[in-house]
């Protein structure tokens, strides 16, 4: 990681295209936290760390970094991966598909992956070293059998809502700092589809872990930049 004084690079270059080779933009000059603004905490369930069904490499890494981020936030939303039996997202459902393959739904080309995160089991449970005394709701998704929903926002379909950006408007937030897991998957559509939403939006990058299959962490850095998402680390905020 680059260690320059951000802050003050940014001021110094306003305007130039580039640094050392990183746009500018990558130096992403981080608000503080206030009473408009919340902490997103994406899918930090059994399911996706060391002993899940679908374990993000050293996923449970990012539950200090998310604990530590917690005492400085009013406001926390907290996310669950909660599928059915037989989902449409799992590789099991469909005869002769194995798990990281893809298949067509109705609403585009979907990932299928082993079994992971099902209704009520311990494996869809939230990490219990999650300690996030000013989380206030939990929005579960990917429980319609036929529709995956990476998205917080939005299902995969684009268009049924799971009703988060009402929530946070009526609450009057405007900057959501985004963590949890994965990077590439459910933390990127949730970042981009709240720039949708016309929310301010930072992903912290050491409170997030990815799963990045053929390359999907890059590409999802790339999408998240071209949507307006800022890239920071949690130092920013310290
Ligand atoms: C996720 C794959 C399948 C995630 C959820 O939380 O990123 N990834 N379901
Ligand atoms: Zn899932």
């Amino acid at each position: 990681m680059n260690t320059f004084p951000r802050r003050t690079l940014l001021k110094a270059l306003t305007g130039a295209v580039a640094f050392g080779g990183v746009p500018l933009a990558a130096f992403a000059a981080a608000p503080k936290p206030d009473a408009k603004s919340a902490l997103i905490v994406v899918d930090v369930q059994n399911c996706f760390v060391t002993g899940g069904t679908l374990p993000v490499k050293d996923g449970e890494a990012v539950v200090p970094v998310i604990n530590k981020l917690a005492a400085g936030f009013q406001n926390i939303v907290v996310t669950q991966d909660w599928h059915t039996p037989g989902h449409a997202s799992f590789a099991s459902t469909y005869q002769g598909k194995k798990p990281f393959e893809t298949t067509k739904l109705s609403y585009g080309t979907q990932v299928l992956w082993p079994d992971h995160c099902v209704q009520g089991t311990d494996d869809a449970a939230l990490h219990k070293g999650l300690l996030l005394p000013t989380a206030q709701i939990i929005i579960r998704k990917g429980f319609h059998k036929e529709m995956d929903s990476y998205s917080a926002f939005d299902e995969a379909d684009h268009k049924t809502a799971t009703g988060l950006a009402g929530y946070l408007k009526a609450r009057g937030i405007k900057t959501l700092y985004i963590t949890g897991l994965a990077t590439d998957f459910c933390v990127a559509w949730t970042a981009m589809d709240a720039r949708k939403a016309g929310f301010n939006v930072y992903v912290i990058e050491d409170a997030t872990r990815a799963i990045d299959l053929n390359g999907s962490l890059a590409a999802a850095w790339k999408a998240m930049a071209a949507k307006g998402v800022k890239r920071i680390q949690s130092a920013d905020l310290a």
